[in-house]
């Protein structure tokens, strides 16, 4: 028996007892717009009936480069429910007040990142892509999804329940990965990779990066 509210639906049963139970996690559910006009699960706002009938929720994606402008990559764990074993950026997941907190929360939860390593304000907001992609039939994503950069070395502590696997690359060998048969890669990784992602990483620390940082308009894709 457990007082688990979403381990009790058939939806979750038999998938891994902590990813379970973070689908009771509340997720912002947004309009077209990313306006607040609610708020869901994260079981409610994953399920592909519900994301069918336009439910659409915040999230964001941080980008995290060492100070040799190299990505770390994470490869999600077994235990996912949506996109479990694929390669993605280094942290994503869902806000519920501010996107920098809650980017430096998951660095700390997913990766054993140190707060301290991560100061809020060496993060930077680039845009807001709005996506949405099945992942197995039942579960999928749909979301606005805020880009957030920072650079800085950091200690890594990866928890194997979130993560599988972590690796640094530069963009050269990322390019190289997608050619590597038998390597997946999250939806939203491989569209901020195909759209804007090279074109920023080239401008890595120089001043002309900032002409792409906090564009106002959402990016639909
Ligand atoms: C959700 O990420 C956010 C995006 C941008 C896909 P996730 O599935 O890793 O979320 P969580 O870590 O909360 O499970
Ligand atoms: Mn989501």
């Amino acid at each position: 028996a457990t007082s688990n509210g979403a381990a009790q639906s058939s939806e979750l049963v038999g998938y891994d007892e902590e990813q379970v139970r973070l689908m009771e996690e509340v997720c912002i559910v947004t309009d077209n717009d990313d306006r607040p006009i609610g708020s869901a699960s994260k079981k409610t706002c994953h399920l592909m009936t519900n994301i069918d009938k336009g439910l659409l929720h915040r999230a964001f994606s941080v980008f995290l480069f060492d100070s040799k402008n190299r990505l770390l990559l994470q490869q999600r764990a077994t235990e996912k429910i949506t996109f479990p074993d694929m390669w993605t950026n280094t942290c994503c997941s869902h806000p519920l007040g501010g996107v920098k907190r809650a980017a430096q929360r998951k660095l700390n939860h997913e990766l054993g990142i140190k707060a301290e390593q991560v100061p809020l304000d060496k993060f930077e907001f680039f845009t807001r892509i709005h996506y949405k992609a099945p992942s197995d039939g039942k579960w999928g994503e749909h979301e606005v999804d805020y880009i957030l950069f920072i650079q800085a070395d950091v200690d890594l502590e990866p928890s194997p329940n979130e993560v599988r696997d972590t690796k640094y690359v530069s963009a050269d060998e990322l390019k190289a990965m997608f050619e590597q048969p038998g390597l997946k890669f999250t939806p939203w990784f491989k569209l901020i990779c195909n759209s804007m992602l090279f074109e920023w990483w080239s401008h890595l620390g120089t001043p002309a990066l900032d002409k792409y940082k906090g564009e106002t308009q959402i990016r639909r894709m």
